[in-house]
């Protein structure tokens, strides 16, 4: 792809971790100085650009970039769901136009380097630098080659099948996915597992070239490596984001290990301890889904009470013969609940609902923003399930975002970072509460106010924190160099161990490549986003739920028809990313900072029980 995610990157935050005044840059959040202030347009600096020179500057690169954008965006949406040789050809090269315009214009722009500048235009110099989340080389020869290897990889993970004694056909990642969430015999996990990930064997070289490539691309760019350019991209330096980073793990690490301790022993329970061992990590295939994010898939085995059945409105779903566009609407009705706008006629002639039959597709779902405009759509294999229930609500926050911040110069066409753009969806689905869904009938009766729905998100968001976190950490050390290629798998299994404390069945060796099987790696698209979003998501919900006047635990709380709830998301979508995220933050929630204490109030009750629970055993791993 480079799709919708690539460009949705198009132009994230940075500034380089230098103060108000600093030397180099002035960063958009300062106030403009005194001298600024009287440096009007066509002011002459030491060197010879003028601030008027920048402005004009911009005024070209925008509606050039965003041309190019167009192009690729249609381009890639062709090949996404219609994978061809020609299909993936197309899409390469519509990449390589951005990848030569960003390149030649980001050089062009170093000669404003020096010069003071209104915060709106250094703002946009900056986020040109890093508008690319595949930086190439300016050899067009590695241009080319880069963009093929790209495209391709996306394309491998997309036609992935998976063959096994268990069934007669070779089956597609949705179907798998089907198995390790409903079936409960081992053999059967492991085999489908394992069969997964060899898709990924084949890009175990592409994958070493693209690496080479792409940092060569982001030192073109004054970047020391690729990984440099996804971390600077949250108005602060690289360094303080990764320490960003680990300080938000470090704050929810012990609900982690308390959900993990909890999950082992009913694991014992099942698969007996010969298979899941005291103190030792969880094997990756038993937890209901392919890279062990998110655990919901297990709540026959994880209820706190006998009542598993009770959030279930799968069943509802099909009772009702809701199909994957009648999904959708239930989506969008939630959205238009809020007072915000429905979605045009267009998105729903134009979005990709189900898998097609006759060709193969990237099935991974995404959102869409192919004009930058109003084309909104998203590309899914809906299943009628609880899952795919709350990812449409995951990509109809992203065009909701997307359709908001049009207005904005094609520069600031983006989230304030990219934690929000992931995180916006996220936000209503964390209403989709039992008593929403008794409110639009999918739910019988809300039932007892257990631990039940509690769990349920559980299993879904704190079981998928630490993955958030994996996936990025081992690119960034393998852009870095600390990993080579040699160590590719060893790092993604240490990192894993570490982090998840889950470990594969048998050892895995280099000649596999594990971290290709998740499908944000050979798509090329960054993944801290997710964490920073399962971490913001809980700062939006309590703000949100203490506009609507909620009593009572934060988990009962839904934001569902509350207009004042929608004027505030409204406002904050339509900033996009023309001011430092701390800025929007601070608009929509009153914080400044990223802070977990939101979702460790959120699960409190449940904590308070897991430690219960695991009173007597010995967690850890
Ligand atoms: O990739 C996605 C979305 C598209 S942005 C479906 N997600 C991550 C994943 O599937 O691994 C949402 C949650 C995490
Ligand atoms: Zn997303």
């Amino acid at each position: 792809m480079l799709a919708r995610l690539a460009r949705l990157l198009a132009g994230s935050t940075l500034i380089l971790g230098l103060g108000c005044g600093g030397p180099q840059q002035v960063p958009p959040e300062c106030p403009p100085t005194a001298t600024e202030r009287v440096e009007k347009k066509g002011a002459k600096t030491p060197g010879s650009a003028t601030v008027a020179d920048a402005e004009a500057f911009l005024k070209q690169v925008e509606p050039e970039l965003l041309e190019l954008w167009v192009a690729r965006e249609r381009a890639s949406w062709v090949k996404s769901t219609f994978i061809t040789h020609d299909t993936e050809l197309i899409a390469a090269k519509a990449d390589e136009a951005v990848m030569e315009a960003v390149a030649r214009r980001a050089a062009e722009a170093t000669r404003f380097d020096g010069l003071k500048l209104p915060a709106e235009l250094r703002r946009k110099l900056d986020l040109l630098k890093v508008s690319l989340s595949l930086p190439a080389p300016r050899d067009p020869k590695k241009r080319a080659e880069l963009a093929r290897i790209a495209n391709g990889m996306e394309s491998v993970y997309g036609r992935g099948k998976v063959c096994t004694k268990y069934s007669e056909k070779c089956l597609t990642l949705d179907e798998v996915s089907e198995i390790l969430a409903k079936s409960r015999n081992e053999p059967e996990l492991l085999a489908v597992w394992e069969g997964w990930h060899k898709i990924a064997v084949p890009m175990r070289g592409d994958y070493a070239r693209y690496v080479e490539l792409a940092n060569e691309g982001a030192r073109g760019l004054g970047f020391k490596n690729l990984g440099e350019i996804w971390k600077g991209r949250y108005d602060m330096s690289g360094d303080a984001f990764e320490a960003e980073v680990d300080r938000l793990w470090e704050q929810v690490r012990p609900l982690y290990q308390d959900l993990h301790c909890f999950a082992r022993s009913r694991l014992q329970a099942k698969y007996g301890k010969k298979k899941v061992k005291d103190g030792a990590p969880i094997p990756a295939h038993l937890l209901g889904n392919m890279w062990a994010q998110e655990w919901s898939n297990l709540m026959d085995l994880f209820a706190p009470g006998k009542d598993a059945a009770a959030v279930n409105f799968e069943g509802a779903l099909k009772e009702k013969g809701v199909d994957p566009v009648g999904m959708v609407k239930y989506g969008e009705g939630f959205f238009t609940s809020l007072g915000l706008t429905k979605l045009p006629k267009s998105f729903w002639e134009r979005s990709m609902f189900k898998r097609p039959m006759d060709r193969e597709v990237v099935c991974h779902a995404s959102a869409w923003d192919i004009d930058f405009e109003a084309d909104l759509r998203i590309k899914m294999c809906i299943k009628v399930n609880e899952e795919d229930f709350t990812t449409i609500h995951h990509e109809l926050g992203h065009n909701y975002y997307q359709y908001y911040y049009r207005h904005q110069p094609a520069l600031f066409r983006d989230s304030a970072n990219d934690g929000f753009h992931e995180a916006l969806g996220d936000v209503i689905a964390l209403s989709v509460t039992p008593s929403y869904l008794t409110k639009v009938g999918l739910l019988k009766k809300e039932g007892a106010p257990g631990l039940t729905p509690l769990m349920n998100r559980a299993l879904e968001k704190v079981a998928f924190l630490p993955f958030g976190l994996v996936v990025d950490k081992w690119r960034w050390d393998v852009f870095a160099g600390k990993t080579r290629p040699s160590d590719y798998n060893r790092a993604w299994w240490e990192l894993r161990r570490k982090y998840q404390g889950v470990a594969p069945q048998k050892a895995r060796g280099e000649e596999l490549f594990d971290p290709g099987a998740k499908y944000h790696v050979p798509a090329n698209v960054p993944y801290t986003r997710y964490f920073l979003a399962a971490i913001l998501q809980f700062q939006f919900h309590r703000a949100f739920c203490k506009l609507t006047g909620h009593k009572g635990p934060l988990h009962t709380c839904s934001i569902y028809q509350n207009k004042e709830v929608g004027k505030r998301i409204q406002a904050m979508m339509e900033l996009g990313q023309s001011r430092p995220w701390s800025e929007a933050l601070k608009a929509a929630t009153g914080e400044e900072k990223m802070d977990a204490s939101a979702i460790l109030a959120y699960f409190e009750p449940l904590h308070t029980w897991l430690r219960k629970e695991n009173r007597g055993k010995t967690c850890g791993w």
